[in-house]
């Protein structure tokens, strides 16, 4: 995976423990294990465009759905309660996606 290779495996494989069990996905708590939040702005800009997997310029409700699969393919899906308030956190401007300034400010926040 795109993401993968630019993250420590062992980071992803803790940070995917972590929220293995339904609705305990923590986007903050994610971000943070999975070294995101130490990423530089140009590494953020590359992980939203692998999210963004119909590079629409947005993350869609079903794109955040699959989330956790851009880290492992073998990762579950988000449920919907969880995708619901992750895309509530991120989206401050309320247009129901998540544009790439949202989803940086979501990471470093
Ligand atoms: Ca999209």
């Amino acid at each position: 995976m795109a993401l993968a290779a630019s993250l420590k495996e062992a980071d992803i494989t803790a940070a995917l423990a972590a929220c293995a069990a339904a609705d305990s996905f923590n986007h903050k708590e994610f971000f943070a294990k999975v070294g995101m939040s130490t990423k530089s702005a140009d590494d953020i800009k590359k992980a939203f465009a692998v999210i963004d997997q119909d590079k629409s310029g947005f993350i869609e409700e079903d794109e955040l759905k699959l989330f956790l699969q851009n880290f492992s393919a073998s990762a579950r899906a988000l449920t919907d309660k969880e995708t619901a308030a992750f895309l509530a956190v991120g989206d401050s401007d309320g247009d129901g996606k998540i544009g790439v300034d949202e989803f940086a400010a979501m990471i470093k926040a």
